[in-house]
């Protein structure tokens, strides 16, 4: 049928609508085993799944052949977590298959989107730390640069949320209860990961060990030119029965070391500070730390032999502390293992080693017990402590240690065992100079660098938003996939009636296919005429969706107050997940729904108010969401959000930002132009002496009586009538210690709320603000964020 030889190029140009349908019955019927007749949509998805990892498979042996012939230097991406969502939308739109895949299935009489959406998402992250790995490996492989990522294959991802009363339950996640159409076992590619025992000179005996086991998924850029894999590790037991126990005929605990190897990549963390510092979570970390570096040096030995060569032709990139262990792992490997004398080993190891922070939260940054630590990995122990010694050695008059009595710190190791440190924003990295790692910067002053982060315009515009895309590509041509910064191209056009009224319908025809689908999912009727105001993240404090929630109380106070006023009718749209243990930020949540379901039904308000919390944000529940958006929601307390990168895909897809000066708000109000960006609230120095002020909520409140007014509704039961109290501690925080400043930004937010309000009335004034933020966001494409790293932190290059 066709060759597996030839360049992916040429392959995903030459493949037809008939290659396409013939490869999908082939599958079908040789992979799963259906004829069309009884084939349900699983086997109509997997059977294309297969097709289109036919058509990536001849490109990703390409680029494996290209980067040994070209011995060039590769990175590697080492990351707790992969938010990649689904990959066969993916696939086929950078293979640029989408259309003949469309036609193929419905010729062969079924609904292509039926199909694509049976793809469950691979929830195999948090939040913005996961989703920006899923991005730069995209970009990595648009870019052509060797590279690896190396993660966890958690058999449970991410919990599912759902709401009873209101409430937020978590529901276990299973996408590995079907098959996974992209990945590639490796039998090949075992290795034994030890834990506990003794150390000994220069040496170690774990007590215990489990197999790291590889699976292989291919990630492939744009236009197939070039793919890259996710490697990601599944816990396996060294042997699968214990004999012993099976001999004496207890069978159950013949099967227990099976059980207990297999805990380690069973389920993701949920981001829950009351689980930090458990046992499992360093068991996960050292896992996947210590079988990705082993697979690195097996692969750099065959390749280039010489190990002092390893910071020429390696790149190995800590996606934040989590496998910070990675510092003295590697110092063991070429310490212990390979002779290298230590103080070299450590120099070898800093200068293939950099150190990506997302977060100054005190509370995020991992500190793990050394009681724990030692006996989890004795040797690591002692290694770390000789290179705490070594650098107060070499800094004498300075008080920075790694280790304090009782306590491993995870971020200083992490600091000193790494050439370059980075932030995600330019008001991240410098707050991280001046608070958390000030004295390590003063130590080491050229070794933080910023990196912004960005998206991958493939997924977040081309993919999820097709009609502005063809707009765009209908004006400038469609070099913007791969090169986003020429959006400012269209410049010209944002003064064109015929490009504006064709960019307002293509957001009109968004929100309308978004409304139509809340209406069939969740039930809810909404007005396309409204405006579409979304706040999608994780649920924490620092993030305020309770600043965003009393806003609505005292809007529809407000509303109720003087209904027939020119109000501008709006629909609040919330989505994201709570920790299950952050009982606060669930309490929001709770809040939220019992909010909406009082204002939903309030005849007075209804059609100029209405608020949903769509359960189970994920991925693919972003992708619907964001190019239906009007206005994003970018709230948080400043000097709080290391950055955002869902900010960013909404000014990409035309949403206006209500936002603070915070993380990468502060770069895209610059790019987009204030005019074109609702501002309002304290910087982060306002947040810090704010802070100092006495009694600063109840100031706040006693000068202004919407916020006082919205708060006692909260406070007398307004939305919880058979429980008044339900919500009392939340309204005592926000008006005693409000930590995050939620009561002294209300004002500003308030004003700055009605400015948009003004501003959505005017139409067309709105459709230019929009375009404006489209055309001056080609800066935040994840592509920019990588030749960053290449030129900054990893001395890498593309070989295509
Ligand atoms: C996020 N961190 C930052 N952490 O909050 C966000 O500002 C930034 O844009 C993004 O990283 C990318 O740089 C984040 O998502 C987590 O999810 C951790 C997962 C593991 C436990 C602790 C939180």
């Amino acid at each position: 049928m066709y060759s597996s030889k030839v360049d992916a190029m040429t392959v995903s140009t030459t493949f037809t609508t008939q290659d396409m349908r013939a490869a999908i019955l082939h599958h079908l019927t040789y992979t799963m085993g259906k004829d069309a007749d009884h084939a349900t949509t699983y086997d109509w998805r997997m059977a294309l799944s297969f097709a289109v990892r036919d058509r990536i498979v001849d490109g990703w042996f390409a680029s494996t052949r290209k980067s040994y012939e070209a011995g060039a230097k590769r990175v590697y991406y080492l990351s707790m977590e992969f938010l990649i969502g689904r990959l066969l939308q993916d696939g086929l739109v950078n293979l640029r298959l989408l259309d003949d895949a469309c036609e193929a299935l419905t010729a062969l009489g079924l609904d292509p989107w039926q199909v694509i959406s049976n793809e469950p998402d691979a929830a195999l992250g948090n939040g913005g730390l996961g989703r920006l790995a899923a991005c730069f490996l995209e970009s990595l492989s648009s870019l052509g640069v060797p590279a690896h990522g190396y993660g966890i294959r958690y058999e449970h991802g991410l919990f599912r949320q759902s709401f009873v009363d209101g409430r937020q339950v978590e529901l276990p996640e299973t996408w590995l209860q079907q098959h996974h159409a992209w990945e590639f076992e490796r039998p090949e590619a075992r290795y034994r990961i030890g834990f506990g025992g003794d150390a000994r000179d220069a040496g170690w005996d774990p007590a215990e060990a489990v197999i790291a086991a590889a699976y292989d998924t291919p990630i492939v850029g744009w236009q197939g030119r070039w793919a890259n894999t996710l490697r990601l590790w599944a816990a396996k037991p060294v042997e699968a029965f214990d004999l012993d126990s099976f001999n004496r005929g207890d069978f159950v605990g013949a099967a227990t070391p099976e059980a207990m190897a297999r805990t380690i990549s069973r389920v993701l963390y949920p981001d829950d500070t009351t689980e930090i510092g458990k046992e499992l979570r360093l068991k996960q970390e050292y896992f996947f730390t210590a079988a990705s570096l082993a697979d690195i040096l097996r692969r750099f030995e065959m390749e280039h032999g010489d190990l002092r060569k390893l910071p020429e032709k390696v790149a190995i990139q800590l996606n934040d502390t989590h496998p910070a262990i990675a510092g003295p792992e590697l110092v063991r490997l070429l310490h212990d293992d390979n002779g290298i004398p230590f103080d070299e080993a450590m120099d070898l190891a800093r200068s293939t080693l950099g150190y990506t922070n997302h977060t100054l939260l005190p509370e995020a940054l991992e500190r793990w017990s050394d009681h724990l630590f030692g006996r989890l990995l004795p040797r690591h122990l002692e290694i770390i402590d000789r290179i705490d010694q070594a650098h107060r050695a070499t800094y004498p008059s300075s008080s920075v240690t790694i280790r304090e009595p009782g306590v491993v710190k995870m971020g200083e190791l992490s600091f000193v065992m790494a050439h370059r440190v980075n932030g995600v924003s330019a008001l991240h990295t410098e707050l991280m100079k001046s608070t958390v790692f000030k004295e390590l910067n003063a130590l080491h002053p050229d070794r933080i660098v910023n990196e912004t982060n960005g998206v991958t315009p493939r997924r977040w515009l081309l993919s999820s938003n097709p009609r502005l895309a063809s707009l765009i590509t209908e004006r400038i041509g469609e070099d913007w996939v791969g090169d986003l910064e020429q959006l400012s191209r269209l410049e010209e056009h944002v003064g064109d009636a015929g490009f504006l009224s064709a960019y307002a319908e293509a957001k009109r025809a968004n929100k309308a296919d978004l409304a139509a689908w809340i209406e069939a999912e969740h039930g809810i009727a909404l007005d396309p005429a409204m405006m579409f105001d979304v706040q999608i993240k994780r649920l924490h404090e620092y993030k305020r969706q309770h600043l965003n929630i009393l806003e609505a109380i005292a809007l529809w106070q407000a509303i109720r107050a003087a209904p027939d006023a020119d109000w501008t009718p709006r629909v609040k749209i919330f989505a994201g997940k709570a920790a299950p243990g952050y009982h606060f930020a669930k309490d929001i949540i709770r809040l939220i729904n019992d909010v909406a379901e009082v204002v939903n039904a309030d005849p007075v308000t209804r059609d100029k108010l209405k608020i949903v919390f769509l359960p189970n944000y994920n991925v693919t529940l972003a992708e619907r969401l964001i190019p239906a958006s009007d206005l994003s929601e970018q709230i948080s307390t400043a000097g709080k959000e290391a950055s955002g990168t869902g900010n960013m895909k909404f000014a990409l897809n035309g949403a206006l930002t209500i936002g603070t000066l915070d993380g990468a708000n502060v770069e895209i109000r610059e790019r987009v132009g204030e005019e074109n960006f609702f501002l309002f609230g304290m910087t982060a120095d306002e947040v810090v002496a704010r802070r100092k002020i006495k009694d600063h909520a109840a100031k706040a409140i006693a000068v202004d009586p919407r916020l006082a007014a919205a708060l006692a509704a909260v406070r007398d039961g307004t939305f919880c009538a058979e429980e008044p109290d339900r919500y009392a501690h939340i309204v005592q925080n926000l008006s005693g210690p409000d930590y995050f400043l939620v009561s002294s930004d209300f004002t500003d937010y308030w004003r700055a709320q009605r400015e948009v309000d003004a501003a959505y009335r005017d139409a067309d004034g709105w459709t230019r603000m929009a375009a404006r933020n489209t055309v001056r966001s080609g800066w935040f494409s994840s592509d920019r964020t990588i030749r960053g790293y290449m030129a900054d932190v990893w001395g890498a290059e593309p070989v295509i």
